[in-house]
């Protein structure tokens, strides 16, 4: 197998061998190769999304967000998409099919040959594969709540075809940042289906605290699932508590009206195995991230949608809970009101300041900038992992000064979002602005602020201090650089696709640094 999607992959240089870091194993990395060759083969089908249906933009999105790092471990759900690929592929190109002197037209991708690439084609094509994995999560998520954009279905067959291509340089970097592009239109997506389903978010307190009876744990980050669990669990005496990037939909008006949405259990996904070791409730994973199961849990875990992992109860597409709804019930949760805390010792945390919030009070913080009470504001934002060096995030944030804000987002603020950094003319220092996707949300903050200044956002007291770890991280960076975002803060380490070519090519073009010591990059990005 070969396998650098993430920022875990072995040696920060690639998984080989029998299994990668995550767990995956061999045989189900050779299967996801099959399917994204697959998939190529299906773009090349498309004819220019000339001929595709809802049901082949489905697909093609389904297939590539079940790549996605922590989503699928189960060879026999790939293999069954790879089956529907290829149907779909002879659907839309049936005379390929019986062709006995195949062109080659329309065949699957032989990903071997992308990993044995030139290095910088290789690193381009990765850009663009990893970029669109991630990007196929949000329009997953855009799409189970009905809403779906032509032109960023489009753009997935277009990415796809392309790294089939023998292309070079020229050709590969444009879509490179096309992925950026696209992928804010996903997220803008994305948005309007969350808040047109589930209202704007308002900012909320989540306590850690779980009482005592049956609950269920909700992980992931599909709005969509926890809403037809909250639906089906109501007045069952069955308590809901969010999970990871699930936390941020206590702040949606249409989620929070659920007296049983009680609160949030854990931490980052990347802790998984020990919080859940000797929970008295079951899980359901939604979406990445999930970890092999443990024994002592394996028999709580739920997967739903794309998610799934050998052996383990997966709720299929009629979204039928009940299985879990019994199981919680089984288990019957803890007998007394059993309190956590986050990683500093708080026993809440605040989420809901997505855009809606923020520039509802935009008067109030342009006057703060301006008189000087709101020096920096900093984004320090992305996924958590259990590589060590993550610590730095901490440090960071409480190194901060009184008079500078932090805007946070995704799962790496677990690290930090139980800290009580105090207040600035009545907002909070540390404001949670959602999920990963919600990156839409703290770039439209960005621009309003910029607007009210009538400056550029690269002029803005503003700095990204930005984590990463899987495919999604990828596309949001790239829209953060198509947009012309410069000297953003990268790490824990830096992407092992990136080229030493490609990456001077981001040094030299949007500054891009790696992460040094909290202090140091303070001190350089308050200068
Ligand atoms: Fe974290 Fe996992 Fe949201 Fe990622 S839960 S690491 S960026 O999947 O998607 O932030
Ligand atoms: Fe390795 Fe990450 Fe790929 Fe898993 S997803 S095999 S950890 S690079």
């Amino acid at each position: 197998m070969f396998c650098f999607q993430c920022e875990q992959t072995a040696s920060c240089t690639g998984c080989t061998g029998k299994a990668g870091v995550c767990g995956k194993t061999a045989d189900v990395a050779q299967l996801q190769d099959e399917l994204t060759g697959a998939l190529v083969g299906l773009s090349r089908a498309t004819d220019g999304g000339m001929q595709a249906t809802p049901e082949m933009w489905r697909l093609m999105i389904e297939g590539l967000f079940t790549t996605v790092t922590n989503v699928n471990f189960n060879e026999n759900t790939i293999r069954e998409l790879i089956g529907r690929v290829h149907a779909e592929k002879a659907r839309l190109a049936p005379d390929c099919a019986g062709c006995a002197a195949p062109c080659g037209r329309t065949s699957d991708y032989d990903m071997n040959l992308l990993w044995s690439a030139d290095e910088d084609i290789r690193s381009l094509k990765s850009l663009i594969l990893f970029g669109v994995r991630g990007m196929a999560a949000y329009a997953h998520h855009a799409l189970v709540l009905g809403y779906t954009d032509d032109e960023v279905n489009r753009f997935f067959a277009k990415a796809l075809f392309a790294i089939g291509e023998d292309w070079g340089m020229e050709e590969l970097l444009p879509i490179v940042m096309e992925v950026g592009e696209k992928n804010l239109k996903c997220m803008a997506l994305l948005d309007k289906a969350n808040t047109e389903s589930y209202g704007t978010p308002v900012p909320v307190t989540v306590p850690l605290t779980v009482e005592k009876g049956p609950f269920i744990v909700v992980s992931g980050h599909d709005l969509h699932d926890l809403k037809l669990l909250l639906e089906q669990t109501e007045g069952k005496g069955i308590n809901i508590y969010t999970h990871g990037e699930m936390l941020p939909a206590h702040g949606y008006p249409e989620l929070k009206k659920y007296s049983h949405l009680k609160g949030n259990f854990g931490t980052a996904w990347q802790n998984q195995q020990k919080e859940f070791a000797e929970l008295p409730a079951p899980v359901l994973f939604t979406t990445n991230c999930l970890m092999p199961p443990k024994a002592s849990y394996a028999d709580r875990v739920f997967t739903t949608s794309v998610v799934s992992y050998p052996e383990m109860m997966h709720i299929g597409a009629d979204k039928d809970f009940a299985p879990v709804i019994e199981k919680a019930l089984e288990l019957g949760g803890y007998s007394e009101d059993k309190s956590f805390t986050g990683i500093n010792g708080s026993s809440t945390v605040m989420t809901g300041f997505a855009r809606g919030t923020v520039l509802g009070v935009a008067d109030q913080v342009i006057e703060a900038v301006k008189s000087g009470a709101i020096r920096h504001f900093f984004l320090v934002a992305g996924c958590d992992g259990a590589r060590p060096g993550r610590n730095y995030y901490t440090e960071f944030v409480k190194q901060t000064p009184a008079d500078t804000v932090v805007l946070t987002l995704a799962c790496g603020k677990y690290r930090f979002n139980d800290l009580d950094l105090g207040t600035i003319g009545g907002l909070p220092r540390l404001m949670d602005v959602g999920q990963c996707n919600d990156a839409y949300s703290a770039i439209q903050i960005a621009v309003a602020l910029a607007d009210a200044f009538g400056c550029g956002v690269n002029d803005l007291p503003l700095s990204m201090v930005l984590s990463w770890y899987e495919q999604k991280a990828v596309c949001i960076l790239l829209t953060l650089l198509y947009l012309g975002i410069k000297n953003i803060r990268l790490g824990p380490t830096l992407p092992a696709f990136i080229s030493p070519n490609i990456l001077n090519f981001l040094v030299e073009n949007y500054g891009i640094a790696p992460i040094t010591t909290p202090e140091e990059d303070l001190k350089a990005l308050l200068k």
